[in-house]
């Protein structure tokens, strides 16, 4: 049985409550672990550690800073096999997808933006006339928090800890109760690298216990969370009495939009990719496909064959290709949304049932479904299901496929397939989303930003953007 204990100031603790939550293994259903679910006491802890540390890191050199981070990577990339099988098994994702993708990221963020903090620079303003120079310093905050889901756990955590480190900050962070292992791990991976004590804080638990304290605590300054729609109001409304500065990435129901005149095959092998890629828990995943009408029945009986050829597994088999899904809550609420289309009388083209692996049938697996679906304001193409599900349905003009695309609450991303240069320039302009791939999906490069709009979340990760997000803006004005 595997205790996974809190980190802070270096050491690792028990809760202080001695309260814990037991953790699943999705591929087979059982349980391997205790995490701590940890209390207002322990983030009080942390955040004195926190607290401490400020000082010194803050003024920690540049080159010091990313020396560290850089070797945080160096550290992750030597134990990618470590890693990625403890990924997989806590997550219930195929383990070459955690080896060659979240593990490999998580290295990258530590990589990049232990980089890219030697290239972030104030500005200066010469006040022509009037004799003055202004300057504008970004400094640290103080002690901030993040919070961060069960999807992509290392990659997602990291994303928001590396650049609050590299900008001088002191942080506590949570990963999700739910896949807590790379970020237990993650701790002793800090301490080889010589991270001072105090710098990062990981503590675990419940959301409305741990992830709570942390937002409600008056001295953490900044949150930055990714995670559900729902939690995100909830850490606005606390938030906001307190003037935290927030980053919210949250939830998305992502068009992918599929014009006549695009690379057919490219476009079909990418989306059986943007469909079901980590069992369709990506919250980038284009989950309502929209195909224009004169090819619509060939992408049809395409798309469904190679979606069948799928092989659904267990995460540890090198020719799974879609994984077991991270809880049993999760399963019964995918499985709900196949319930929903039945009785809306959508028709379920394949898939739609949970499939039982020889040797691990209490493991949460579900086909990859495909759902047909007669308009766009059915709950399916509302609501995100966040798992191995998507609807198709098809369309005729460019404005009938834009308002279908942005008739929905959210704003992630959206996916584009056109070689048209003036279709890509009007859909690309009015689509409402924070990101979007045209002829492509998921291509990342780190320096871009990265984040949603309506209810997807406000402000944006990624690059000196979350620098920026990282530090308090200060203008000074001198009168020479
Ligand atoms: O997310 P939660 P859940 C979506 C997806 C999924 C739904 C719910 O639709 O089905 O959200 O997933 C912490 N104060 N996404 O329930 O609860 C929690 O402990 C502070 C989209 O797993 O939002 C975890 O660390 N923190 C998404 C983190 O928030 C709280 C990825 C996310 O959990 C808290 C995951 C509270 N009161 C789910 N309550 C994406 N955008 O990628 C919970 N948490």
């Amino acid at each position: 049985m595997l205790t996974i204990k809190n980190f802070i100031n270096g050491e690792f603790e028990n809760p202080i409550s001695n309260d814990w939550i037991d953790n699943y293994c999705p591929a087979n259903g059982e349980i391997y672990g205790q995490t701590p679910n940890s209390s207002k006491a322990d983030i009080e802890q942390a955040y004195q550690a926190a607290k401490k540390a400020f000082p010194n890191w803050s003024q920690t050199t540049l080159e010091e800073r990313s020396k560290i981070l850089i070797r945080i990577s160096e550290l992750l990339e030597a134990n990618l096999q470590y890693f990625a099988e403890a990924e997989s098994k806590d997550n219930g994702k195929p383990i070459h997808l955690a080896k060659s993708v979240d593990i490999p990221r998580a290295a990258s963020n530590f990589r990049f933006f232990g980089n890219a903090i030697t290239q972030f620079s104030s500005e200066s303003h010469e006040t022509v006339g009037k004799d003055a120079l202004n300057f504008t310093l970004r400094q640290p905050i103080g002690v901030v928090g993040c919070i961060s889901p069960w999807n992509l756990p290392l990659y997602l955590f990291t994303w928001k800890i590396a650049p609050a480190i590299a900008a001088g900050n002191c942080v506590i962070a949570k990963p999700s109760e739910i896949t807590p292992v790379t970020a237990f791990l993650l701790g002793d991976i800090c301490l080889q690298a010589g991270l001072p004590n105090g710098v990062l804080n990981i503590v675990h638990g419940l959301g409305n216990s741990t992830g709570q304290a942390i937002i409600e605590h008056p001295d953490i300054k900044a949150i930055s969370f990714t995670g559900g729609t729902k939690t995100g109001v909830n850490i606005a409304r606390v938030a906001a009495p307190m003037f935290k500065k927030l980053s919210l990435e949250l939830g998305g129901k992502n068009p992918n939009i599929i014009f006549a005149d695009c690379d057919y095959d490219d476009m079909l092998e990418t989306t059986v990719r943007s469909s079901f890629a980590n069992q369709g828990q990506i919250c980038l995943c284009g989950s309502r496909i929209f195909i224009e009408a004169s090819i619509y029945d060939t992408f049809k009986n395409d798309f469904v064959k190679k979606v069948k050829a799928l092989k659904v597994g267990h995460p540890s088999n090198s020719k799974t290709d879609i994984g077991a899904l991270v809880s049993k809550g999760h399963l019964e609420k995918v499985k709900s949304y196949v319930n929903i289309a039945e009785n809306e009388g959508e028709r379920i083209i394949c898939g739609g049932k949970t499939v039982s692996i020889e040797d691990y049938k209490n493991g949460y697996y579900f086909e990859p479904t495909v759902i047909e679906v007669p308009n766009n304001e059915c709950r399916l193409n509302q609501e995100e299901i966040f798992g191995p599900v998507v609807t198709i349905m098809p369309f005729n003009t460019e404005e009938e496929v834009l308002q279908m695309a942005n008739d929905v609450k959210y704003g992630l991303s959206a996916t584009l397939w056109t070689n048209s240069l003036k279709r890509t320039m009007h859909m690309t302009t009015n689509i409402q989303a924070g990101i979007i791939w045209v002829n492509t999906w998921m291509l990342r490069d780190l320096r871009t930003p990265f984040g949603g709009i309506k209810a997807s979340g406000i402000g944006r990760e990624g690059g000196f953007e979350a620098f920026r997000f990282f530090t308090e803006t200060k203008n000074v004005c001198i009168k020479y």
